[in-house]
């Protein structure tokens, strides 16, 4: 306990009495990275901890309470840490074993957000790898067929708490789960399937109950819902081209039935015009300061637009036997089934639950983990997802059998490239064929070597180091499907068009203790006022500085880009003193520093992407377009309309934490 903490007593405001106490210490210490709302939310956290229902309406940010003047005092204190002291009986309230949590001395009985009752992590050896057949999810058709016409289609996708086996061996797990109704939402979700000219709306339905099945950090800035009641949600379709009111910004969050709505929410039904080039999204929640939870959780899904007049020429695998999204994470799981998430942060003090990045051993394939797939003997497509908080895999085949790529992230390659290894980032999407007639050994194990964090965290083990194994039948099959090696041809990057150039800094902070804290883009958190407005139709070049020690994949909203160059930072220290003192890359001399190894971009990676792996200590150079890449024809939709875009990290700890900011638009 910090030695100038002080106590604070909070109630339930409107109750004369008070039949639980908790004593809240907090110091006081003002951290401008901070925002007002800190202390309200620790109070609802409190609130949620002793699962108190509100008897009325109170409102966190004008703090209109008249008993226990709980935000007065709180919007003074600016606390950077809170410590839970209680009476005894009120750890067993909660199931917080008080002697374990390494909380030091002074009266506190344990940390506000050890709180939630730390199962034992389930010892993930114990599951036999390779015993469940890997599952297709659920198909939903974004389009309907009328008299042999495509028309429009408006579905209904409900977020639902329900139950999912992982693994033969574990028990039930729950989980958060897309489906057009509980018995039938699955983890990932449904993979919708849209056309190419189609709109398919979706309302996006929250069914979810009050309280969250994972530990969530009030500290960093979250969408929390009046009187804490319900789990707020958003979907966003990662690599659509739509409409700011469809894209589901952090702040357009919504609770079960729609109750209550973030500050920019703006309607129930979200347009997906899917007037884009064809490719692989998926869409996945997007809720301000939960993402990381909501996606741990199961709220994930695949979705395809398909154009078939321009994709059916190239003769690739197609069918759903022999085309398959693969969406893959990982995860740890407690002994009894539940998704197991640390919920001590690395930094206690600052954020009682938040860490860097999430990880878990068991890797889950659509649903499963390290399943197993039947295949014949000839090519198979395969759309991978990486749906990871944090984890990059490096996939490659135990039998040196190698990947056939034909997209990238939402697009199609102009060339065909072959690869022995896949490196994926959080939400990246490669579109591979592999051709299984190629292979000496009938069985071949999809493996992972990617250290995590990556690059430089630990190696990879026994465990997340497999991800699937196919067997492969015996007998050689006619196969007419082929990869030519001109895929589809887009308009091509065009220096000349350029109208403006922007410097991006990624910044890690950290604590007294070198544990980090949270992480900016160009020194701001995400609320600072907007500060890049590109033009509608604009083409624009984006220097990204990553200044930390871990890759991060930037993921930009609404446009695409091509990465140019990445160029290693020389006297790095030097360079980094500077952006952190006056954070300003030109002032600083960016281009003095950015004059080292430069590493050339993979064909694989050389299309149209919406993420792209940002190397530390490199200056990644990007051309982003802000019109469709297919006919560089400008949007069929406001662009500039509230509440705009985003643009962030996809590692989701980060993302939550706030390495994002808003992109608005202009004509
Ligand atoms: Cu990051």
């Amino acid at each position: 306990m910090p030695t100038d903490a002080k106590p604070l007593k909070i109630g339930v405001p409107g109750r004369t009495t008070f039949d639980k106490f908790v004593k809240v210490e907090y110091r006081e210490k003002p951290n401008e990275n901070r925002y007002d709302g800190f202390c309200i939310q620790i109070f609802y956290k409190v609130l949620e901890l002793l699962d108190y229902d509100l008897p009325y309406e109170f409102n966190p940010y004008n703090g209109t309470s008249d008993e226990g003047s709980l935000t007065g005092s709180c919007i003074l204190s600016r606390c950077s840490g809170v410590y839970l002291s209680s009476k005894p009986s009120l750890a067993n309230d909660y199931g917080a074993d008080a002697s374990d949590d390494g909380a030091d001395s002074a009266g506190a009985d344990g940390l506000l957000c050890t709180s939630w009752a730390e199962d034992r992590l389930f010892d993930t050896s114990k599951l036999k790898m390779f015993v469940d057949e890997l599952p297709d999810m659920p198909k939903i058709l974004g389009f309907d067929v009328v008299f042999g016409f495509p028309k429009p289609k408006s579905l209904k996708i409900g977020m639902f708490k329900t139950e999912w086996k992982f693994h033969r061996d574990l028990p039930a797990t729950p989980v958060f789960a897309y489906g057009t109704s509980k018995a039938t939402a699955t983890v990932p979700g449904p993979t919708i399937v849209a056309l190419h000219g189609v709109d398919t709306y979706v309302r996006w339905k929250n069914h979810l109950p009050k309280k969250h099945i994972l530990p969530w950090d009030p500290t960093i800035p979250t969408a929390i819902p009046i009187n804490m009641k319900g789990i707020p949600t958003v979907v966003h379709l990662h690599g659509g081209i739509h409409e700011p009111e469809s894209d589901g910004n952090a702040e357009s969050w919504f609770t079960a039935g729609f109750k209550q709505r973030g500050p920019k929410w703006t309607k129930k039904t979200y347009r997906y015009p899917n007037r884009q080039h064809p490719g692989n999204l998926w869409y996945h929640d997007h809720a301000k300061g939960l993402t990381r939870v909501n996606l741990l959780a199961g709220l994930i899904g695949a979705y395809i637009i398909r154009h078939p007049d321009v994709e059916a020429p190239l003769g690739l695998p197609h069918g759903d036997e022999f085309d398959r999204p693969l969406v893959v994470f990982d995860r740890g799981f407690s002994d009894d089934g539940s998704i197991y998430m640390n919920a001590t942060g690395n930094n206690p003090s600052i954020h009682p639950q938040w860490q860097p990045e999430y990880f878990g051993d068991a890797i889950i394939v659509n649903g499963k983990a390290w399943p197993r797939m039947t295949v014949r003997r000839r090519k198979y497509r395969f759309r991978i997802i990486n749906a990871s908080n944090a984890r990059f895999f490096r996939f490659f085949f135990t039998n040196g059998l190698g990947f056939i790529h034909v997209g990238s992230d939402s697009a199609y390659l102009g060339e065909s490239a072959i690869t022995n290894k896949v490196l994926l980032g959080p939400s990246e999407i490669s579109d591979v064929v592999v051709d299984f007639s190629k292979s000496m050994t009938d069985t071949v194990i999809l493996a992972n070597d990617a250290p995590y964090p990556y690059p430089s965290g630990d190696p990879v083990n026994e465990l997340n180091s497999k991800v699937l194994k196919f067997v492969i039948q015996r007998y050689q099959e006619f196969d007419t499907w082929q990869v030519p090696k001109k895929l589809i041809q887009y308009p091509s990057p065009d220096l000349s068009s350029v109208s403006l150039t922007r410097y991006i800094a990624m910044y890690e902070y950290t604590s007294d203790v070198d544990e980090p804290t949270h992480l900016y883009l160009n020194g701001k958190p995400y609320e600072a006022p907007v500060t890049e407005t590109p033009k509608v139709g604009a083409t624009e070049v984006w220097n990204v500085i990553n200044l930390t020690e871990d890759n991060h994949p930037l993921h930009i909203h609404l446009g695409l880009f091509v990465t140019l160059d990445q160029t290693e930072l020389v006297n790095l220290e030097e360079f980094k003193s500077c952006m952190t003192e006056i954070n300003d890359a030109v002032k600083c001399q960016v281009s003095k520093y950015a004059v080292g190894n430069k590493t050339e971009v993979p064909a694989h990676e050389k299309g149209w992407k919406n993420v792209f792996k940002m190397r530390p200590g490199v200056v990644t150079r990007i051309l982003v377009r802000f019109s469709y890449i297919h006919s560089n024809a400008s949007y069929a939709f406001d662009a500039t309309s509230e509440p705009g875009y985003v643009y962030h990290c996809h590692i989701l700890d980060h993302e939550d934490n706030v390495m994002m900011r808003p992109l608005k638009f202009y004509t």
